[in-house]
């Protein structure tokens, strides 16, 4: 008696012990905090996909730029070290070339525009090109419009702008863009621009308000212009190495989990545009809303031409003329 009832129970725990196996643990990664809009969208994809999977499936999430920059993260997606990534498309135009033409400056005139083109058939042909590079994209997320910050003087004007060493993402298409703005740029990645800030080793930087916020940079930046001056996608990037492994079902449970990660995603951005300039200015930097918008633009007109020879005059019209 006593023996039948320890093999019953010894069985039932070894069931639970083999279930618990059954459990892929996956890792994400992304830039900034927990609490960030990229946490907020990881957040709901790895509930979401754990739900989907009824529980096959689950995260360990590094948030913080823990496993590195964004293009270490989506180096380490290609060999396999890291299962996800939710990441700007800063750097991912050196891997799937086809990306870059959404990094154009002054390319979506808002947040409507710029959804409604990557959800769209511009958007989603785009990411059918990344299993070709050994990626998989499973849907565009958020980063936010970007906006100039500096540690030396308010920025209404190109001109203001004019000489001062800015960080910028290792983005040619923003790099060739921002120069044409008198900006000397400094590529870098995302985890040194803090203490590059605060040495001074760079003027100044750019990035969208649910970044700036996140990363504390009122700390090391007085001035803030809400510069508008380029749209900055994201994507939740996975590999084919994964999604093979996955059931047809599994497969559909992560992308409908990428899916409600790109809803929640961008109204965290929309809470953060509403309430976050706000917020820096009570952080103590000193904000100009009102800049030379025509005049970023017009500085902007031979970069444009440089675009057009690119990636197609008709390319990008396709781009503006959605409404
Ligand atoms: O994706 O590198 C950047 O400035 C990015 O905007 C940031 O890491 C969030």
């Amino acid at each position: 008696m006593k023996l039948s009832k320890l093999v019953i129970g010894l069985s039932v725990s070894m069931g639970f012990v083999a279930a618990a196996v059954a459990q892929t643990t996956v890792k994400i990664g992304y830039a900034t905090t927990a609490t960030s809009h990229y946490g907020v969208g990881s957040n709901v994809f790895c509930e979401e996909m754990e739900k989907g999977t009824q529980g096959r499936y689950k995260c360990q999430q590094f948030p913080n730029s823990a496993l590195g920059g964004e293009r270490e993260m989506i180096e380490a997606v290609q060999l396999g070290t890291l299962d996800l990534v939710n990441t700007s498309t800063g750097p991912v135009g050196n891997f799937v070339p086809e990306v870059k033409i959404v990094d154009i400056p002054f390319l979506f005139r808002d947040y409507d525009h710029a959804r409604k083109v990557l959800d769209g058939p511009v958007g989603q042909d785009i990411l059918t090109k990344f299993p070709a590079k050994g990626l998989v994209a499973l849907s565009w997320t958020e980063n936010g419009f970007r906006h100039m910050t500096n540690s030396k003087r308010a920025i209404v004007k190109p001109a203001d702008a004019a000489g001062l060493k800015m960080r910028t993402m290792e983005n040619k298409v923003h790099m060739e863009g921002y120069r044409t703005f008198g900006i000397q740029p400094t590529p870098m990645a995302f985890p040194e621009v803090f203490g590059a800030l605060q040495q001074g080793t760079v003027d100044g930087q750019e990035n969208p308000i649910p970044v700036i916020l996140a990363s504390k940079f009122s700390q090391v930046q007085k001035h803030l212009s809400l510069t508008g001056h380029v749209y900055s996608p994201a994507l939740i990037i996975t590999s084919p190495r994964l999604m093979n492994k996955l059931s047809d079902a599994d497969k559909k449970a992560f992308y409908e989990a990428a899916k409600k990660a790109t809803v929640a995603q961008r109204k965290k951005v929309n809470e953060d545009e509403a309430n976050g300039i706000a917020q820096l200015e009570k952080e103590g930097m000193s904000v100009v809303k009102t800049v030379d918008g025509q005049g970023f633009r017009d500085a902007l007109k031979p970069a444009y031409a440089s675009y057009a020879k690119e990636f197609g005059a008709d390319n990008i019209r396709r781009i503006q003329d959605v409404r």
